[in-house]
């Protein structure tokens, strides 16, 4: 351990503390922007400069380790004055429409400028550069005239996610942040996965906003208007009103949509579900029949279209299901069109998602049993907040709605869909007993629960051998896609999450401010919300829901029958 003393305060940290950490264990908070912990640790923005005794000159606390009797001070007039001069730098060239921006309030630039009493924007009056906005691509925006160019966003793409299809153009005054050959973002291989979103402290990145299409079709007399709300969202909207993170608002979140005037309000955990009920039969008739394994699994829309860029020749190996917001669409758009008699054309299929890819998912070919978009709209996490918030609903204090029947009951499996490793603990519950023809003792699969990027485990299931590995983040996937492809690893089944800890950490989430971000585990609080409902739950296999029972006895006939593949399952793009 390292003793040192910071601001007269005396602190003792783990060896390879850095001044930012060990301010952080005495409960000082050093000012950072471009500090983001595994993402972007360059020790390039000059804001967490701090004076350390005996040190030539100021140091960057983000990088510089502690020592033992390091005498260090965070709050001196020259410091404050420098971050102030860092501050009126980054404004003097930054569009300050503040009014007009996405983050107003929730921005990390606007917050420190606060702080440090930066109050006007021309400084340092003089040419400004102007840049148009890209709003090529289906899921995210590019603005950067709000960039302050601290880089977090390539290192989400670049590190999280081993993509790098954003960089630092040009140099100098002229430096910004754009593709290779400038190319819009839609024509490059950005999976949409909005990472770069959540890493953003400013308003530079932000989803392609749905929420007017999605007012005008509530407020359409002619429209029944259905939604479908994420495992994932239950676990992060209430950071949108000030809950911390990882409160489950389930039951506030069903009766916020209920208000907004939704026709019926819906569960994707449901065809969560029903999406374990298809792939374990995938799994199980190409390890009895000899299809192509590894099974892989296909909810993750920023998963497939990476593999449809840099692993086509595994797309063989890909589950053929749907995801559960695609099902979901599918199921609302003909079954429940057609039980309940409503014309499809009347039908305003939403869905809030943790996720900005599911925009992109909505728009892909094949995704269409009913002949139109199985799901018309997707919100992400942050959408849905501003919905509430623009309507005036108290939702920290709404009392609890449950979700309407049928499509809104779910098992415990369904839920922890949006953790890391929670699709492969589902189907393995529901594979198992299948398989086995027996009742399983513990449904608990703990070996691949956890935050780790990559995660494996063996199980001998009735005499099998199954292989099972579970890979969160790209980069993550790549190792695992590598040791597939070389032969190396012999897998049966694998689940890969474009998000690193899996939908609970979606782009789509609400933002965690670097400050909270680079101290705790966002991933890991809100997973606990998802495996807390799990264990509550009286029913914890998908192949229980009795909702799902009576979707396969009244329409489906079994698992894999023709009608399911038609309505359930999808085709990819080589
Ligand atoms: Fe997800 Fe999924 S879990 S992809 O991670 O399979 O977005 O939460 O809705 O579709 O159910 C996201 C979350 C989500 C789908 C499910
Ligand atoms: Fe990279 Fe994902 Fe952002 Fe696309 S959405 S630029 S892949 S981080």
């Amino acid at each position: 351990d390292i003793k040192l003393t910071i601001d007269n305060i005396e602190v003792t940290v783990p060896e390879g503390s850095t001044l930012l950490d060990a301010a952080h264990a005495a409960g000082i908070d050093i000012p950072t922007l471009c500090f983001l912990r595994d993402v972007n640790e360059i020790g390039a923005c000059r804001m967490c400069l701090c004076e350390v005794e005996g040190a030539r000159g100021l140091v960057t606390a983000c990088a510089f380790p502690v020592s033992d009797g390091m005498v260090a001070h965070t709050n001196t007039e020259r410091l404050r004055e420098s971050r102030r001069k860092t501050l009126q730098l980054i404004v003097s060239d930054h569009n300050m429409d503040c009014l007009a921006c996405v983050r107003n309030n929730n921005c990390e630039l606007q917050k420190l400028c606060k702080r440090y009493g930066v109050t006007d924007t021309d400084y340092y009056a003089g040419k400004k550069n102007s840049f148009s906005v890209d709003a090529s691509s289906k899921s995210i925006v590019r603005d950067n005239n709000k960039c302050i160019l601290c880089r977090r966003c390539v290192g989400a793409c670049e590190n999280l996610q081993g993509i790098g299809v954003i960089g630092a153009n040009n140099r100098g005054f002229d430096t910004y942040i754009g593709s290779t050959f400038d190319l819009p973002l839609a024509e490059t291989s950005c999976v949409n996965c909005g990472q770069c979103v959540a890493a953003c402290p400013v308003g530079a990145l932000y989803e392609k906003d749905s929420t007017a299409e999605v007012k005008a079709a509530l407020e359409d007399p002619d429209k029944f208007v259905v939604v479908q709300a994420a495992p994932s969202v239950r676990v992060g909207l209430g950071e949108c009103f000030g809950l911390p993170i990882g409160t489950v608002v389930e039951g506030q979140m069903s009766a916020a949509l209920h208000r907004l005037g939704f026709d019926r309000v819906f569960d994707t955990n449901f065809s969560a579900d029903l999406t374990i009920l298809e792939e374990a039969h995938e799994l199980i008739d190409r390890v009895q029949n000899g299809g192509a394994l590894p099974l892989i699994t296909s909810c993750s829309p920023g998963w497939i279209k990476y593999c449809e860029h840099y692993y086509p020749d595994l797309l063989p190996n890909v589950s053929s299901c749907k995801s559960p917001q695609q099902m979901f669409g599918a199921v609302v758009k003909t079954y429940y069109a057609e039980t309940m008699g409503i014309p499809v054309d009347k039908i305003v299929s939403v869905s809030v998602m943790p996720c900005t890819a599911k925009k992109f998912e909505c728009d892909r070919p094949d995704q269409d049993a009913a002949g139109v978009q199985d799901v018309d709209y997707s919100l992400t996490t942050r959408e849905l907040g501003s919905l509430i918030n623009e309507a005036g609903i108290d939702f920290v204090n709404l009392p609890e709605m449950p979700y309407d029947s049928p499509l809104g009951d779910y098992t415990g499996a369904g839920v922890i869909f949006g953790a890391t490793g929670g699709v492969m603990e589902a189907a393995l519950r529901t594979a198992v007993e299948t398989i086995t023809g027996e009742e399983l003792e513990c449904v608990e699969f703990t070996d691949v629960r956890g935050v780790e990027g990559v995660k494996e485990a063996s199980y001998n299931v009735g005499g099998l051998e199954v292989n099972v590995a579970v890979a969160s983040g790209l980069a993550n996937a790549k190792k695992v896609l590598d040791a597939i492809r070389s032969g190396e690893k012999n897998y049966t089944f694998v689940e890969i999450m474009a998000c690193p800890g899996g939908c609970v950490n979606g782009g789509g989430q609400p933002i965690v401010d670097s400050s909270v971000r680079n101290f705790v585990d966002v991933r890991a609080l809100r997973a606990k919300g998802l495996y807390e409902l799990d264990k509550n739950k009286p029913l914890r296999k998908s192949h229980e829901n009795p909702e799902i029972i009576e979707l396969y006895k009244s329409y489906f006939g079994e698992p894999g029958s023709e009608k399911a593949h038609h309505i359930l399952h999808t085709k990819y793009v080589e």
